[in-house]
């Protein structure tokens, strides 16, 4: 497979509105983020979104309950590192701008803009910016502006500082998906020289700080000192870097030395390199349509961008690219966006299980806040591991996070086999998950049968709230306690004393396979498909008088408990689960419950489209698997939710990989057998795309009738690869 070249234009997108461009434009190093601000007109509300620098504030509630969450985690809006403040030499300013032409180079990560800039009196000249992030010193980020003369050739004088976020008001909003305003930081701007400018910052109650420096590094042409002629006909540049980072304390960096010793040219070079090696490892090509091709790479490129680096940071549902659901991390991680990583990049999915596990404490407390004395439960919405869902019936209630949890830290182990890991971390996480569980649920006898159940839990689907035994909830938690007596004979191949390290002896192992041999799964033998809970198939359908397109999304239009009262869903929820667990169910009982399930889902929520597309190219229906894999390739291209102004949706970009993968290539891991069938959508000519599994790189090439898998790099692996049912032998290219 040769590597392509991407750009992803204003052409490619749907909408112009600033705020869509700000997103879909916005860069990232998964340690801070850039939105793309028109650099003349500003925008006072978003600039600078660091990953997990937040602050706090309490949550009021009128009424309040024991165990509630108690505060507000807020990402804060930094200082927008783009603004330039432009004039004439006789004063006048460029307060206008139209932004011509974008394009974002999916191969450097650099991005190029062009504006066309005027002054109330009509002075106009055009300013090219091109702005790149560090990608190997993600404290680094790099912005040039070039100006050429328009109908104004005189002289331009051109300054820039760090625009400090205004003071605005919270705008109070009806939308549980948009941010609060959190209290503003502490900021300290001073300037070390003329041509280095330090900005601290400080949060007043989570006590983190910042300190970004902002740095000429040429200026060609004097525009800084005094006002350039632009008569003269050349394009006169100016080159800034920031650095985005703590200084001080443990490290002693020093910015303005790193400044001379740096160029934008150089800043290019690093983020080169950095996205060659995750094409190398994760290239996708789609032939037969190229605007899939391009929307399937740039999910990729801005998964990459999001995803926190160091093990202490994760993936926020909008990235870095938006503070919409306030900069939090959700379930949304390991079940959407780990697996791409789990099967390109161990390192990566590894350094995401970490900062799960330096939650694990606060975890512990939660449980305990629930009123369980042993085990842990995962905050559902969160920055430094507390709850910060202030609606417990769609958040605390989500209890399926444990679980989710667990699931990657199983599918983590299953392809890289870092026993390390497990016995590190990994272990003690399914553990104690598995331990909540057992404290959270209940047995019931129901005649003969002795079953295990979860009552008053809140599946995926966040149209149906607070039932009994959610099909997709109770499966997991199965595999949850599953997985505590398979990872525990793994570690004990190395060393029978690792359980009491754990506090475990061989008969607890017995306890979790009985729990796991129990846990009630509610079937219909009615409409013999598997029930999303014990409740949803006997409630009211959806009125169809409140079915026309200006009801939707549900959420923002109708009161909670009008909502819960009908059997209607947000998005997959058994589904996933049929999905996660293939060997589960039959094709024929997955089209039953397909066709009934895709009759009540809104897909209100962007997590939902994607396992649609993944379970229709499975059950044989490529065409269907192929129109929702469009909405899910290009939802934030097309703004789909009409949301992407508030950052884009990681999840689903996550989703438009695997159905990829997991939809057109069949591709799931059992039994240490990788599978693959070939479910390309006739609209497609061909799909080839690179995964690792253990130490090898593979290419997965699909045609209409051909489905080859070869080794690209490493050994060839010692799992049994199978091709539309058949093992088959791999052969090694060179
Ligand atoms: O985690 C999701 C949830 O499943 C649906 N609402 C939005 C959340 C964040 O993406």
């Amino acid at each position: 497979m040769t590597l392509r070249d991407y750009h992803l234009t204003l052409r490619d997108v749907s909408d112009e509105q600033p705020e869509y461009l700000e997103t879909v434009f916005s860069l990232g190093n998964g340690h801070f983020g850039v939105r793309a601000n028109d650099p003349i007109s500003g925008n006072p509300i978003t600039g600078t979104l660091i990953n997990g620098f937040y602050e706090t504030a309490p949550i009021t509630y009128g009424e309040a309950g024991i165990g509630y969450a108690q505060k507000h985690q807020t990402i804060l809006n930094l200082p927008d590192l783009r603004h330039v403040h432009v004039s004439t030499s006789n004063g006048h300013q460029f307060t206008h701008s139209k932004r011509t032409a974008v394009d974002l180079d999916l191969g450097s990560g650099t991005l190029k803009e062009k504006y066309v800039i005027s002054t109330d009196q009509g002075e106009t000249v055009t300013m090219a910016v091109t702005s790149v992030m560090g990608q190997g010193q993600t404290s680094l980020w790099g912005i040039s502006y070039t100006f050429t003369a328009a109908n104004y050739a005189k002289g331009l004088l051109v300054s820039k500082s760090i625009a400090v976020p205004a003071e605005a008001e919270a705008i109070p909003s009806a939308d549980p998906r948009k941010t609060r305003m959190a209290g503003l930081p502490i900021c300290e701007t001073e300037f070390v020289t003329q041509d280095l400018q330090r900005y601290h910052v400080k949060t007043r109650v989570t006590k983190q700080a910042v300190t970004m420096y902002l740095g000429i590094l040429v200026a060609h042409g004097q525009l800084l000192q005094q006002p350039v002629d632009l008569s003269d006909e050349q394009a006169h540049t100016l080159d800034y870097e920031a650095y985005v980072g703590e200084v001080g304390k443990h490290n002693t960096i020093d910015p303005a030395a790193m400044f001379m010793a740096s160029s934008i040219a150089a800043l290019v070079d690093d983020s080169r390199d950095f996205w060659q090696g995750v094409w190398n490892r994760s290239e996708v090509s789609v032939d037969g349509n190229d605007d899939l091709d391009l929307a399937i790479h740039y999910n990729i490129f801005q998964l990459n961008q999001a995803a926190g680096r160091d093990g202490r940071t994760n993936i926020a549902a909008k990235g870095l690219s938006g503070s919409g659901y306030e900069g939090h991390y959700f379930w949304d991680t390991e079940m959407y966006m780990l697996p791409y990583f789990t099967y390109t990049n161990q390192q990566m999915a590894r350094q995401l299980l970490l900062y799960r596990y330096q939650t694990l404490p606060k975890a512990r407390e939660r449980a305990r806040a629930l009123g369980v004395d042993q085990g842990a439960l995962f905050a559902w919405r969160t920055i430094n591991g507390e709850e910060a869902s202030a609606y417990f019936p769609a958040g605390t209630a989500q209890y399926h996070i444990d679980a989710d949890i667990a699931y990657a830290v199983g599918k983590y182990f299953e392809i890289t086999r870092d026993l390390d890991f497990i016995i590190q971390c990994g272990f003690e996480m399914v553990l104690e998950t598995a331990r909540f569980w057992e404290n959270f649920g209940s047995w019931r006898q129901v005649g003969t049968d002795c079953r295990f159940e979860f009552h008053t839990v809140t599946g995926p689907d966040e149209y149906t709230a607070l039932v009994n035994n959610n099909y997709y909830t109770n499966r997991l938690a199965k595999h949850n306690f599953g997985l505590v007596v398979e990872l525990a004979h793994q570690m004990m191949k190395r060393s029978p004393q690792l359980l009491s390290k754990f506090g475990l002896s061989e008969s607890d192992l017995d306890v979790y396979q009985n729990l796991a041999d129990h846990v009630y799964l509610p079937y219909s033998n009615e409409l013999e498909i598997n029930e999303q809970d014990d409740s949803f198939l006997d409630k009211p359908r959806w009125p169809a008088e409140k079915s026309t397109p200006e009801n939707f999304p549900l959420l923002l239009h109708y009161h909670p408990l009008t909502i819960y009262r009908y059997q209607v869903a947000k998005q997959a929820d058994t589904l996933l689960a049929d999905y996660l667990f293939p060997e589960d169910l039959s094709v024929d009982q997955l089209k039953r419950e397909y066709r009934y399930y895709e009759g009540v889902t809104t897909h209100d929520s962007s997590l939902s489209r994607s396992i649609f597309s993944i379970l229709a190219a499975r059950m044989g229906d490529p065409e269907k698997a192929y129109r929702y894999f469009m909405d899910t390739a290009r939802m934030d291209l097309v703004d789909l939710q009409k949301n992407t102004a508030d950052g884009l949706h990681l999840a689903n970009l996550g989703g438009s990989w695997l159905a990829l993968v997991a939809g057109f290539s069949g591709f799931y891991v059992q039994d240490e057998v990788v599978h693959f069938a070939n479910h390309l959508p006739a609209e497609l000519d061909r799909l080839t795309y690179r995964m690792k599994i253990a130490e090898s790189v593979l290419e997965i090439d699909l045609t209409a009738d051909n489905l080859d898998v070869t080794v690209i790099s490493g050994p060839i692996p010692t799992y049994g690869v199978s091709v539309n049912g058949e093992l088959i032998s791999l052969v090694k290219v060179s």
